[in-house]
């Protein structure tokens, strides 16, 4: 049952290339009717349905000419305002669009966002007009040193609308937030928040769960923590319940599973049971459609995680489409989600922090509901010693666990050599409940005799934290043959090598090794490599399979 109303606004846009950045009311002529308009345009930009662009798709990819393009493209799309009664509000909604989006409705500016990965909305009821609405965009891709991700990264930041756009009508007053969960007691916890103060009802009608909540303060809001026995979701039965929260004529749903994950002893205990996560890393990333990918490329990554075995997936190195947590709720995979906090970002710059803490809020607020969902990443390979970051991190950590109690925190980090170990040293792990390692002994240096390195990993300074392998692996790039790198044979060994050392280490309790698919990088120009990171296990055409694969698929987590 739904209240709210959605008026889908994909489709084709009219597009104009801007190099230079322009602010809508300060740069163009408005109020110009050109002929074929008829309402306020801008005057230097054609806005004719002759050249369009689609939405959702990156314009790296929907247009040969726009490849390396990293400036700003504005969009236009004229919409017929939707039928809005009396009590409702309307609002427009981008699941992604990368990196700044500015909004003008009518020419009035809606506001903008930062960030490329998470979704955002805005209260445009007062904006529109009867009959036809203008509605302008620009979204700039630029490559930022304040930015995060910051200017050098090793996946192409493709730029555009390439998420979802859409009205949403919404009864007024209305549910502004549904949090729905198990904790780590086995409690159904979460909250409802409303747009303004008074009594929501929560229900689970196959539990049988009807609550009756009394939502106060300046986000009125109202907590729950309720006693109850539902089935326990996990990868051998990923049951989900209906979820309702009602306040007036307003209910907000979603689809919840129920379950417990904590740590014990270095160890992770799902429903109070161990598991041991035999995962993999996956970018957000097509060959043809770049980060725009429908559900039938996402079905392409369950399904060779599951020829290879996987219970876990590590969504690389920033929030993926929303619709990867749903589709994993309901396929039982657990996952790893992130920000993409990756190298070296602006410690020290209080902006650089308040983007990367929305991006991860945006990001936690939207999948706190996902049963899939068991940690929360906060960075990947930062440099421990520079000036600001460890306490940049342990900043995210602790906004982390005050949205979400529930769930694991993480890191990708690096270990180094003590003695004769390879042990983490960093000071971040302090303040993290599971650490990840990147480790590609092997591939980086000469020799396969590194990949023998993890054989002497111990967890020595954190003994009670599980350690994940969050990378490791090497480059093949299919259907080349031989015994040098970039042959499908020198990958195969290096990872039975490495897998083999990693057995060899009680500490390791989970691997999500770099990476599913090859993925499309500006750093990696060898000829074996021609613009793509070539790590996958499977080529970018999802498809062929390369020798590593069976290897891969083969291994069988030490008991
Ligand atoms: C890493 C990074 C990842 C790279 C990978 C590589 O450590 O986290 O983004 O793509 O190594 O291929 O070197």
């Amino acid at each position: 049952m739904t209240t709210r109303r959605r008026v889908d606004l994909n489709g084709k846009w009219s597009y104009v290339v801007d190099q230079y950045m322009a602010r809508l009311n300060d740069c163009f002529r408005l109020d110009v009717d050109l002929e074929s308009n008829t309402g306020a345009a801008p005057m230097d930009h054609s806005i004719d349905e002759d050249r369009t662009i689609p939405v959702p798709s990156c314009w790296n990819m929907a247009k040969r000419e726009l490849h390396y393009f990293e400036s700003a493209v504005w969009y236009y799309r004229r919409f017929r305002r939707p039928t809005v009664g009396k009590g409702r509000r309307v609002f427009l909604c981008f699941e992604g669009s990368y990196y700044r989006t500015r909004v003008w409705l009518n020419e009035k500016t809606v506001g903008e966002h930062l960030g490329g990965f998470t979704p955002f909305e805005f209260d445009v009821t007062d904006l529109l007009t009867s009959g036809e609405n203008l509605l302008s965009v620009q979204v700039d891709a630029l490559r930022l040193p304040e930015r995060v991700p910051t200017t050098v990264t090793d996946w192409f930041t493709y730029g555009g609308i390439y998420r979802d756009v859409f009205l949403e009508v919404r009864p007024d007053p209305r549910v502004t937030d549904l949090y729905c969960t198990m904790d780590r007691r086995g409690r159904i916890v979460g909250s409802v928040s409303t747009s303004k103060p008074g009594e929501a009802i929560l229900r689970i009608p196959e539990l049988g769960i009807r609550e009756v909540l009394t939502t106060k303060g300046k986000t009125p809001t109202s907590r729950f923590s309720i006693k109850a026995d539902p089935q326990r979701w996990s990868p051998q039965n990923p049951k989900l319940y209906d979820v309702t929260a009602t306040f007036g004529k307003d209910t907000a749903s979603d689809r919840v599973g129920f379950r417990t994950i904590e740590t014990r002893d270095g160890k992770f205990l799902l429903n109070g049971e161990p598991i041991w996560l035999k995962g993999i890393s996956v970018h957000e990333d097509h060959f043809r459609r770049g980060r725009a990918m429908t559900d039938v490329d996402r079905r392409d990554i369950f399904r060779e995680a599951k020829a290879l075995g996987l219970n876990f997936l590590r969504l690389a190195h920033y929030p993926h489409n929303r619709r990867m947590a749903q589709m994993a709720d309901e396929a039982g995979v657990l996952l790893w989600e992130e920000v993409p906090v990756y190298w070296k970002i602006q410690w020290e710059n209080r902006a650089t922090y308040a983007d990367a803490a929305n991006q991860l809020a945006e990001l936690i607020l939207r999948d706190r509901n996902r049963a899939s969902v068991i940690l929360w990443s906060v960075a990947n390979e930062t440099p421990s010693t520079a000036a600001g970051r460890t306490t940049f991190l342990t900043n995210l950590v602790k906004l982390t666990r005050r949205l979400d109690r529930t769930r694991l925190v993480t890191a990708a980090q690096f270990c180094e050599r003590a003695g004769r170990k390879l042990v983490i040293n960093d000071p971040l792990a302090e303040h993290l409940d599971v650490l990840g390692v990147n480790q590609y002994g092997g591939w980086y240096g000469p020799g396969l005799k590194a990949a023998d390195h993890m054989a002497i990993f111990e967890n020595v300074r954190w003994p009670e934290k599980p350690v994940i392998v969050s990378e490791f692996g090497g480059g093949a790039r299919a259907g080349v043959h031989g015994d040098f790198k970039f042959t499908e044979e020198y990958q195969a060994r290096l990872y039975a090598r490495q897998l083999a050392a990693m057995s060899k280490s009680p500490s390791i309790q989970g691997l999500t090794p770099w990476i599913l698919f090859d993925f499309r990088s500006p750093m990696r120009m060898n000829r074996y490599q021609d613009g793509f990171n070539r790590k996958g296990l499977v080529d970018a055409d999802r498809r062929t399979r390369k020798l590593a694969f069976d290897i891969y698929a083969n291994f069988r987590p030490p008991k």
